[in-house]
Parts: C-alpha cells; sequence; structure tokens
C-alpha cells in the first residue's frame, strides 16, 4: 500500500567507483561494501523519510558510471526530480568530469531538476579536490552540496533530506505541475486521504451553509406572508 504523502524519483550519477552505489546501500541499508561490483545499468532502491510532517518515499535509481552505459542510463535521466551528482574527493578527474555529467543532465533530464552534489569518500586522507571548490562550483549553479562518506555514513541521510526538502518546497510554492506523468513526483494514497478529507470538509460546509440561506428565504418568507395577511386583516 502506498502509505505516502509523495513519492519523488531521485537518480545518482557520477564517474565510475566514486561511490555511487555504496551511497545508495548506506542511505536504505545502513550497509557499506568494501569491493567495487560496478553497477550493470541501473540499480534501484527505496527508503521513506518525513520531511516538514509529510512522508516521502524516495524512489532512487543508481546509474553506472562506466562510459559504455551511458546510452542505458540516459534513459533513465527523464522523469527524476532530482539528481545526486558525486565525485570522489580522492580524485581530481572525477569532479572535473562533473561538467560532463551536467550537460548530460541539462540534455536529457526534465528542465527543473533539483541537484545535489555530493563529494564522497571524505574519511580517506589522500584529498584531491578542497571542500570550498567543491562549494563553489555547486553555489554557482544552485545546486545543494554536501561532502559525504558512504563508509561511515556522514552526511549521507542529510543529503538525501536536504534534496528532499527542496522539491517539497517546490511544490508547496506550486513550481512542481503534479498531474505531469514525467515530473517525477506521484501523489500518495495518505496524501490523496487527506485531500478527499479537506475536500469532504469544504462540501460539507458549503452543504451546510446552504441549508442555512434556504432556512432564513424561508423565514423572511414567511415573515412577509404575515405580514401580507397583517396587511389584508387592516
Ligand atoms: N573509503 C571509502 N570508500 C568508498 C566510499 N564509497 C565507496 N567507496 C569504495 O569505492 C569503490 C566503488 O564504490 P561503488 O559504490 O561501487 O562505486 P560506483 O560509483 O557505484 O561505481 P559504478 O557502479 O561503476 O558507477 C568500492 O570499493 C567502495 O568500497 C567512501 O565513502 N569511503
Ligand atoms: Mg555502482
Amino acid at each position: 500500500m502506498n502509505q505516502y504523502d509523495y513519492l519523488f524519483k531521485f537518480i545518482i550519477i557520477g564517474n565510475t567507483s566514486v561511490g555511487k552505489s555504496c551511497i545508495l546501500s548506506q542511505f536504505t541499508e545502513n550497509r557499506f561494501k568494501r569491493e567495487h561490483d560496478a553497477t550493470i545499468g541501473v540499480e534501484f532502491g527505496s527508503k521513506n523519510i518525513e520531511v516538514d510532517g509529510y512522508t516521502i518515499k524516495i524512489q532512487i535509481w543508481d546509474t553506472a558510471g562506466q562510459e559504455s552505459f551511458r546510452s542505458i542510463t540516459r534513459s533513465y535521466y527523464r522523469g527524476s526530480v532530482g539528481a545526486l551528482l558525486v565525485y570522489d574527493v580522492t580524485k581530481e578527474d572525477s569532479f572535473q568530469d562533473l561538467n560532463k555529467w551536467i550537460s548530460d543532465v541539462s540534455e536529457n533530464a526534465n528542465k527543473d531538476l533539483s541537484v545535489a552534489v555530493l563529494g564522497n569518500k571524505i574519511d580517506l586522507d589522500n584529498r584531491e579536490v578542497k571542500a570550498k571548490d567543491g562549494e563553489a562550483f555547486a553555489s554557482e549553479r544552485n545546486f545543494l552540496f554536501f561532502e559525504t562518506s558512504a563508509l561511515n555514513g556522514d552526511n549521507i541521510g542529510e543529503a538525501f533530506y536536504a534534496l528532499a526538502k527542496h522539491v517539497l518546497d517546490r511544490i508547496i510554492e506550486k513550481q512542481i505541475d503534479l498531474t505531469d506523468q514525467s515530473s517525477g513526483v506521484k501523489v500518495g494514497a495518505k496524501r490523496g486521504k487527506q485531500k478527499n478529507f479537506i475536500q469532504n470538509q469544504v462540501q460539507n460546509t458549503a452543504i451546510e451553509s446552504q441549508k442555512q440561506n434556504i432556512e432564513l428565504d424561508q423565514s423572511s418568507e414567511s415573515i412577509s406572508i404575515s405580514k401580507k395577511g397583517q396587511n389584508c386583516s387592516c
């Protein structure tokens, strides 16, 4: 049963071996894998979180970073409302390649995608990318920014939460068309029930006030009749 208010579809993209699959498994199962089993095509995970009193189901598509899978993974961009763009802080080239991933996103994904840039593997000592460079890159483009470790879980939950909140705020500000099938957002049964409840309340209030108007009309009619009667008897 889809007991959530909204479902958000997110994609994780970035060079091979930056830790995308580990970020997913750390977020969904609090699990870390030492070995690199390169993702073939795409893998999938999901988790419910609470944001500002809303239950959000995050559906995550973890894509393969290897070049040979690019044409397959590109087809998963469309219909996403959020993207986690990952680089490895110990690999300068994975940071430089973010531009490649961004042009891929702008060619294939929804125009108003919410994006979070994640500099991963901060538990390692051999850093090549400074935090301030990652931060500047993200803020120039109005993207969220986090430095993370899929190994010990640092900032993983926070990054997903912030991206979900960014999307939720856009929904509340009516910047996302929820009737658009490819928006990357689905309204869940929980939200539907609340909406029906509110609609019923509004309808009941309208019926109630109509009833009161009829009673008022009837009583004013009876007043005018009795007045007429009075007039007649005069
Ligand atoms: N120390 C450290 N190692 C990490 C971290 N995240 C991932 N790794 C390691 O990096 C390697 C690659 O991780 P994956 O999650 O498989 O990488 P990926 O980005 O999914 O790679 P593709 O599926 O090929 O695109 C693995 O050996 C992980 O154990 C991290 O935060 N810290
Ligand atoms: Mg992977």
